[in-house]
Parts: structure tokens; C-alpha cells; sequence
């Protein structure tokens, strides 16, 4: 017999899904430099066999966000040999994100350039992997982008807005019936003075601009200090506005830090908001549940596994709050009430509960724990440490 708390988690978890990025399992860093660990995946094949190991011990996260110009070295020619990957290793490709700030021609924008080459080339690039997207049956396109000035004067704000309401518009045109774009919006770096897409006012506008299949992308750590990101989310539900998720925690700005690793209760009220609002609605959110990520120090395969694990939990007790009693107290402005009933479902261990989820579906109680015992990651520090090693980076 299941205790209605179980009940309801086990419920909660079954629809629960995140993406994880292929760019998680790579060495990544710091401006300042990166610390190179041993068992970091420098090719697609290994972070699809990276990627494949948390889905197979969490079985959450069936598929991989994927970088275009990470990912993709040949572009569109490497259509076939990403998908036959994701197959090699029981994942399939995720979103695609376009890479819009990597090459030289973007110094000063990419759909917001003012040079037209610069966001003709961003263009074509947003069209290919479009047509990757579609290649590889992605449903969404996930664009960020580094637009924006570091001095005053220096940019015609308005103009770089119309220069991207036209891109995203010619963007919308190329995607199938099917698919989706979501824009991204973050207030600072890599540029310091304005960013073209800086809240999700403006990227909300550019998303309308852009046409219906559009929809805002919140990355969580891309907030100003003690901004409310839940009212955010419960302003885009309720416009349908909102595509889906880059969950990371933070303590000062992007800090891209483990989920939940800081604040948990911000991302229990982000999914609880969510989560009432399916209950309002009777109908479920069309939500993609990303993670981006960049783990500096800590390992790699085991900060994905922390994070899918800390994300069940928030979402699970979420699902514990009592609808009909927050909804009956919000009408009539108990205060203590309502807000107890968040505290309370916050205050549940579910973790008895995600154990005896996870046993039902035959996947190991403690993914954590069967990861250090699957000798898996001495075998890639082993196979990857030496190219790894060598290939330290720096900051000038
Ligand atoms: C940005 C943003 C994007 C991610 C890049 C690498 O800050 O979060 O989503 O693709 O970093
Ligand atoms: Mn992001
Ligand atoms: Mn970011």
C-alpha cells in the first residue's frame, strides 16, 4: 500500500524529464582558465557515452542538448554520425543550439550587428541548424545570444532591435510545422554595457515578433540578484509564452553552479508555480526541462547525476502542495495559511520515496553511489587522462 505522499511523488516523477547539455560533460572553466580533469569528454562520441551512462542510471534524461559548432564539426554532414551516436548509447539529440558568439565575424553582434555580413552569416548558420534540428527530429532551437556593447554611445539600440526582429523572423519562416524556437534572454556578459535580449520583457517582444512557434527560454541564473524569477515563470504561463528551462543555481551572476546547490527553494517555487498552474489549467505545461551547467572542479558525470537528483526532489515536492487548500486560502487572504502550504510540501523528505520510484522502474535506489561502483569513470580517466592533460588552456 502506498502512502498518498508516495502516491503523488511516484505521479510527479513519471512525467518528470530534463535535458542534459553535451557541454556539461566537456572542460569548460573560467575566464581565467580551466582546471582539466582526466575524465572530461573532448569528442561527441564521449559525451554521448557520457550522457548515456546518467540516463541510464537516473532514467530521466532521455536526450542530449546539442552545440552546433561543438558538436557539429562538419554541420549538416554531421547529421548522420551525431544520430548514429545518440542511438550507440540510448539517448536521443535534444535541443540544438545555434552558435551565435563564437566566430570572429560576431565581435560586434550577430542578428544585431550593425555589419549586414555579420548577420547574414548568423542567418545562414540559424538556418543549418535548423535544417539539423530538423534532420535529426529536434523539435526545439535554442538561441542565445552574446549581442550587446560594452560602452555608452557605442551601439543604436533601436536599430540592433529591428535587426532582430527581422532575423528571427526569417529564422521563424525556416522552421518546420512542428518545431520550436526559444529565445534565451541574460542581462550581462559577455557584454557590459547593454545586451540586446537583456530580460524576458524584451526577449518575450522578439519572441512575439518572431511568430507563433516561438517561446521564451529562462535560463535561471541569467537574473538580476533578488529578481523574482517565479512571477516571471507565472507571467509567461499565463501569456503561453513560456518554451522551457536552463536550470543552474548561482550566488553573484551566471555562475552556472549545480541546481539547487544554492537556493532550493527558488527552484521548488518555480516548479510550483508550474505545477498550479497545470492544476488551474487541468492541462499540462509544454515545458523542456534543460540543465546548463559548467562544472569547473567538481566531476563532471557525478555533478549531472547531483543535479538530476536534486531536480526530481524539488519538482516532487512541489507536487506536494495542496492545491485546493492554497487555492482556498489565497481567496479569502490567509496569509499564513497559503504560504504554509508551500512550507509544508518544501518541508517533506521525498527521498524514501524517489528510492522506491526508482526500484520500481529497475533503476539502481542511489544512481550516485552505482556510478562510483560501475568503475566507469576510472575506465575514461584512463582512456581520455593523457589527451586531457595536455591540453590546458589560459587566460593571455
Ligand atoms: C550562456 C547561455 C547559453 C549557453 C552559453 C554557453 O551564458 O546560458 O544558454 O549556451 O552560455
Ligand atoms: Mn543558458
Ligand atoms: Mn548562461
Amino acid at each position: 500500500m502506498q502512502t498518498p505522499l508516495t502516491e503523488t511523488v511516484f505521479k510527479a516523477l513519471e512525467s518528470f524529464r530534463i535535458e542534459i547539455p553535451s557541454w556539461g560533460f566537456a572542460n569548460t572553466g573560467t575566464r581565467f582558465g580551466k582546471f582539466m580533469q582526466p575524465a572530461a569528454a573532448g569528442t561527441i562520441e564521449e559525451k554521448f557515452s557520457d550522457a548515456g551512462q546518467v540516463h541510464s542510471l537516473t532514467g530521466v534524461c532521455p536526450t542530449v542538448a546539442l552545440h552546433v559548432l561543438w558538436d557539429f564539426p562538419h554541420g549538416l554532414d554531421s547529421i548522420h554520425e551525431v544520430s548514429a551516436l545518440a542511438d550507440k548509447y540510448g539517448v536521443r539529440p535534444g535541443s540544438i543550439n545555434p552558435n551565435l558568439f563564437q566566430n570572429q565575424i560576431y565581435k560586434h553582434g550577430s542578428f544585431g550587428s550593425p555589419d549586414a555580413k555579420a548577420r547574414d552569416e548568423a542567418l545562414e548558420h540559424t538556418k543549418d541548424s535548423i535544417a539539423i534540428a530538423h534532420g535529426l527530429r529536434s523539435r526545439d532551437i535554442s538561441f542565445w545570444f552574446a549581442d550587446g556593447s560594452n560602452y555608452p554611445g557605442s551601439a543604436n539600440i533601436r536599430r540592433r532591435k529591428k535587426y532582430f526582429e527581422e532575423c528571427l523572423k526569417a529564422s521563424h519562416e525556416a522552421l518546420s510545422a512542428e518545431q520550436r524556437m526559444l529565445v534565451e534572454y541574460k542581462p550581462f556578459e559577455p557584454a557590459f554595457y547593454h545586451t540586446d535580449i537583456a530580460d524576458w520583457g524584451m526577449a518575450l517582444l522578439l519572441a512575439r515578433a518572431a511568430g507563433k512557434q516561438a517561446k521564451v527560454l529562462v535560463d535561471t541564473g541569467h537574473h538580476y540578484l533578488s529578481q523574482n524569477i517565479e512571477q516571471i515563470v507565472a507571467w509567461l504561463l499565463a501569456e503561453n509564452m513560456l518554451g522551457g528551462f536552463h536550470f543552474n543555481d548561482r550566488r553573484y551572476a551566471d555562475d552556472d553552479l549545480t541546481l539547487g546547490s544554492i537556493d532550493p527553494y527558488q527552484v521548488f517555487r518555480i516548479f510550483h508555480e508550474i505545477l498550479f498552474f497545470e492544476w488551474e489549467e487541468g492541462k499540462r505545461a509544454d515545458l523542456a526541462y534543460m540543465i546548463d551547467q559548467s562544472h569547473n572542479l567538481k566531476g563532471k558525470i557525478e555533478a549531472m547525476i547531483q543535479t538530476v537528483n536534486m531536480a526530481q526532489e524539488l519538482f516532487a515536492k512541489a507536487s506536494l502542495v495542496n492545491y485546493e487548500q492554497l487555492a482556498s486560502a489565497q481567496k479569502v487572504s490567509d496569509i499564513v495559511r497559503a504560504e504554509s502550504c508551500l512550507q509544508d510540501a518544501f518541508a517533506n523528505d521525498v527521498r524514501p520515496a524517489i528510492r522506491e520510484w526508482r526500484v520500481s522502474k529497475g533503476l539502481p535506489e542511489n544512481p550516485q553511489d552505482a556510478f562510483r561502483q560501475s568503475g566507469y569513470l576510472e575506465r575514461i580517466a584512463a582512456e581520455r587522462g593523457a589527451r586531457n592533460l595536455s591540453n590546458a588552456g589560459s587566460y593571455a
